[in-house]
């Protein structure tokens, strides 16, 4: 019922893969009837739990119509994987800026803004994404900024307010999850939160560390410290706390964080095009001096 009828060999032409997870590959293709060009995540559902995760992201995508999401197309069948199409993003990831340039105060407040409404909008519709971290945050050499991946988002419901299951990426989850406490959309705010300590310092907090050493750290060091607080405004450093406050009912939620000075200071998307530029031209040129041939 979650898939479309038809052959997408015939629909799309299919052009470059642009990166492999566990179970999945993401490809570049173009639509053949229109020319829109379009990602194909395929993922292989050998695995039990790479079903459940896939049903999860189509569920979540196709309910989640907004500017600040990657907005799902369609998905198929195709022997044992499951081709989800989506808009492609061609600005590359926040992980990529992050790693290839050094982000202003302003740009950094405009990232914030635009992931913090569509924060605001999985949130009002009751789902977590539970994922957030700069490799999910794609952009447009627009200068649009999308969340994605949704695989391991959750949907609560009125019998199931909050929930119990540690799940995300270590060093971006929240001290509510690691403490097994139940849990609701805030902890998405603790993980824009590292975010925004990545878009400051290059990487989230306790990166060298173990990942036993990172949860005690999370659970016990209370929000995370900037390594240099005085480089940065005093509204920068106050919105990191308001996203990193480690008692989750004084942690803002999105709809309160996007009133906060720092955001509605945010410069226009279209000042990010140069900084997502600069990452495409700097990772062509370290891939081509990697593969000279
Ligand atoms: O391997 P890297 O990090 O370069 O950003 C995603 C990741 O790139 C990219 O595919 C890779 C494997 O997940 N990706 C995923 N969805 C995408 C989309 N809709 C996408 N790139 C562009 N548009």
């Amino acid at each position: 019922m979650l898939v479309s009828e038809g052959d997408p060999e015939a629909k799309y032409t299919e052009l470059e893969t642009i990166g492999k997870g566990g179970f999945s590959t993401v490809c570049t293709a173009v639509d053949t009837a229109t020319g829109e060009e379009v990602a194909i995540k395929k993922i292989s559902l050998l695995q039990e739990s790479s079903t459940d995760l896939c049903v999860n992201e189509i569920q979540v995508m196709r309910n989640g119509k907004n500017a600040n999401l990657v907005n799902y197309l369609d998905s198929y069948l195709v022997d044992e994987e499951l081709w989800l199409v989506m808009e492609y993003m061609d600005g590359g990831s926040l992980h990529d800026v992050i790693r290839e340039t050094c982000m202003a105060e302003g740009e950094i407040a405009a990232v914030s803004r635009e992931c913090l409404q569509g924060l605001d909008f999985l949130h009002s519709k009751q789902v977590i994404h539970r994922d957030i971290k700069s490799h999910n945050i794609l952009l447009g050499l627009d200068g649009s900024v999308k969340l994605a991946d949704f695989g391991l988002a959750a949907q609560l419901t009125p019998e199931q307010r909050k929930r119990r299951s540690a799940v995300g990426t270590t060093y971006w989850m929240a001290p509510e999850i690691f403490t097994r406490k139940p849990y609701g959309p805030k902890v998405d705010i603790w993980s824009f939160g590292i975010v925004g300590i990545e878009m400051v310092e290059g990487a989230p907090p306790y990166l060298r560390k173990t990942s036993a050493t990172v949860r005690q750290l999370i659970c016990t060091g209370g929000t995370p410290r900037l390594q240099n607080p005085r480089q940065q405004s005093a509204w920068l450093r106050d919105f990191l706390h308001c996203c990193l406050e480690t008692d989750e009912d004084r942690r803002w939620s999105a709809q309160e964080l996007l009133q906060h000075p720092f955001v509605t200071s945010a410069k226009p998307t279209s000042s990010l095009m140069p900084l997502i530029m600069a990452a495409q031209q700097a990772l062509r040129s370290s891939r081509a001096l990697s593969s000279p041939d």
